[in-house]
């Protein structure tokens, strides 16, 4: 049992790759990628260095392209930067994809400075657009909320809102090593 809010990110990303042991999850650059680097990294871990704004974009693609279940965990200021991504999910709605946004409130990554976030309720916005979203802030809400979005047959979001972490682990710093691990995994072709 954890009803500590704001939620721990490691704690939910474990829970989350518990619930979902073989997905494909793409993460976004910085904390989100290093914290499941830190818990697990695993071959179809797809991690963003360096490309912000664009992680629920390549997980929209990746959902239409496979079918296996596609985890997006994105970030709060990141998903702000690409509100737009969040109608084009709606509008293909892969029942395969799952949006993930911790919402520490901050540039976590780049040292805290905070985010729009603070004001802007991104789930809402994805409810605006006709998606299925929730807004959960510990890890027993952020599990079953994730599970039944996983389980849903339409794309879902799943904001939930964490302690900003500072972690010491990084994934791998080869980008080709990565993509090359990725596609073996998931079975795809060049
Ligand atoms: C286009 C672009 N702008 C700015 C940056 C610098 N940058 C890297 S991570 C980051 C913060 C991301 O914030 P958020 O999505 O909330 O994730 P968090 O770090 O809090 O986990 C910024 C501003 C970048 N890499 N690319
Ligand atoms: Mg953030």
């Amino acid at each position: 049992m954890s009803t500590d809010s704001p939620a721990d990110q490691y704690e939910c990303t474990a829970r989350l790759l518990s619930v979902t042991p073989d997905a494909a999850i793409v993460s976004n650059l910085g904390v989100a990628s290093y914290v499941l680097a830190g818990v697990e990294d695993r071959p179809r871990n797809f991690y963003l260095w360096g490309s912000m704004g664009v992680t629920t974009p390549v997980g929209l693609g990746l959902a239409l392209a496979l079918d296996d279940p596609v985890t997006v965990l994105d970030g709060d200021g990141s998903m702000v930067m690409s509100l737009g991504a969040l109608a084009t999910v709606a509008d293909q709605n892969p029942p395969n994809l799952t949006v993930v946004v911790w919402d520490n409130g901050q540039y976590g990554t780049t040292g805290g400075q905070p985010s729009a976030s603070r004001t802007v309720d991104i789930a809402a916005v994805a409810r605006d657009v006709g998606l299925d979203a929730t807004h959960v802030t510990t890890a027993d809400d952020f599990e079953a909320a994730y599970a039944a979005a996983v389980d849903a047959d339409h794309a879902s979001v799943v904001v939930c809102e964490v302690e900003p972490a500072d972690p010491d682990e990084r994934p791998p710093f080869d980008f080709a090593h990565i993509k090359r691990r990725f596609r073996d995994a998931v079975g795809a072709t060049e």
